[in-house]
């Protein structure tokens, strides 16, 4: 006796199925279609997803940069942002001013819009602490997350997201490798470390240092690497042996050749490309190539990327960065699920795997790179159990 089964489901490859579920996990596909069960769901030939990850954001955050972008859409400089109170340092203030309750309350409406559209697995960064208290604040307010919301939650320590302000780099990031991560790994509060290897944030020096701490405490290791400049980050992170190096913009072929030879995943963040009206485009012929496996995720965060839809930022990585139907399928499942470590888990309808997924009233993938707004699943299930 099963606890659920899917009759007449329609997975990519084309032919109708039987999916059957236990204790959360499936436990087989292509069944007997009269396979006994406590629950049966005639699913009319719908299509059946794998529930959507969405392996890169920032998404726990107190207040909004709104002013900020309606001075830039102006012409404001950035030394006018700052002027104003913006940019990173002014979601630092109200991160730092902020409760854990206030926190976890201005994250849920953002992640009960992804869960909306499918999404079952959201990574969150810490990030916008940048001192050892409120990093570990963001912190316990992601893991606490799960408590009210049905939906798989990884976090990621990325206390190197930007030097804190009026602070020294090198002071810093001593406090990051000795003070944090201890305290991180201790409490068991992050899933993998992270860090902005760029000019105006941390360099390879820093990243190898981060690398050899996270190694030693069992943290694993992901990267911003090549958003706004190439600084040689990507290919020293993927010879360090990240999951993924996320952004890409300015990613070159010993960059693309390092990550297809160490398996790191290249995570595609099209929300802040077109956010930022980038016009340098990751190079995804060369990522083909060298045989990367591509993420595609929201990087949702108030500065650059205030998008809560993962289909949205599929759809951007469809019409701006030329990923096929299929790619883009494989950008929010089994690629996502790989960024994250959880390749083996999630991210795939296999016996064996979590029993998340959804139910799409729709002829194929491909509308997902055709229609913007309006697609939802017609049926949600998180672990089995339908939300
Ligand atoms: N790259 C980004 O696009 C965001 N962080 C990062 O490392 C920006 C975060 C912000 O501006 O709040
Ligand atoms: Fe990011």
């Amino acid at each position: 006796m099963h606890d659920l089964l899917l009759k007449n489901v329609r997975m990519v490859a084309g032919v109708a199925k039987t999916l059957a579920v236990d204790g959360g996990r499936i436990v087989a596909v292509d069944c007997a279609a009269d396979a006994p069960a406590r629950e049966v769901i005639d699913a009319g030939g719908q299509l059946l997803l794998p529930g959507f990850i969405d392996c890169h954001t920032h998404a726990l955050y107190a207040g909004d940069r709104m002013a900020e972008h309606l001075l830039k859409m102006q012409g404001a400089s950035y030394a006018d942002i700052a002027r104003a109170g913006g940019g990173i340092a002014s979601t630092v203030k109200a991160v730092r001013a902020a409760s854990e309750a206030q926190l976890i309350d201005e994250t849920l409406p953002r992640l009960e819009a992804l869960r909306a559209e499918g999404v079952t697995t959201v990574e969150i960064k810490s990030g916008y602490g940048l001192d050892l208290g409120t990093e570990l604040k963001m912190l316990r307010a992601i893991r606490a997350l799960p408590r009210h919301i049905p939906m798989e939650v990884r976090a990621t320590c990325i206390g190197a997201h930007a030097v804190p302000p009026g602070g020294d780099r090198a002071a810093y990031m001593k406090e990051v490798l000795e003070k944090l991560l201890p305290a991180v790994a201790e409490e068991k509060l992050a899933d993998a470390v992270d860090i902005f290897v760029e000019h105006i944030a941390f360099d390879v020096g820093d990243l190898e240092r981060l690398a050899e701490q996270a190694r030693r405490l069992g943290l694993k290791l992901r990267a911003h690497t090549d958003q706004l400049s190439n600084m040689g980050g990507t290919r020293r992170a993927a010879e360090l042996g990240a999951l993924s190096c996320d952004h890409l913009e300015y990613t070159e072929e010993t960059d693309a050749a390092a990550m297809g030879k160490a398996g790191t995943v290249a995570v595609l963040l099209p929300a802040a490309f077109y956010f930022l009206k980038e016009t340098r485009k990751p190079p995804i012929e060369l990522l083909r190539k060298h045989r990367v496996s591509m993420a595609v995720a929201t990087d949702l965060n108030p500065g650059t990327a205030p998008v809560a839809s993962l289909l949205t930022a599929m759809h951007l990585a469809g019409i701006l960065f030329g990923l096929s139907a299929e790619e883009l399928l494989a950008g929010v499942t089994a690629h996502a699920a790989r960024a994250l470590g959880l390749e083996g888990r999630i991210g795939a309808l296999a016996p064996g795997m979590d029993a998340d997924f959804c139910l799409w009233d729709l002829p194929a993938p491909g509308f997902f790179s055709y229609q913007l707004g309006g697609l939802r699943p017609s049926l949600r299930f998180f672990k089995g159990k339908r939300t």
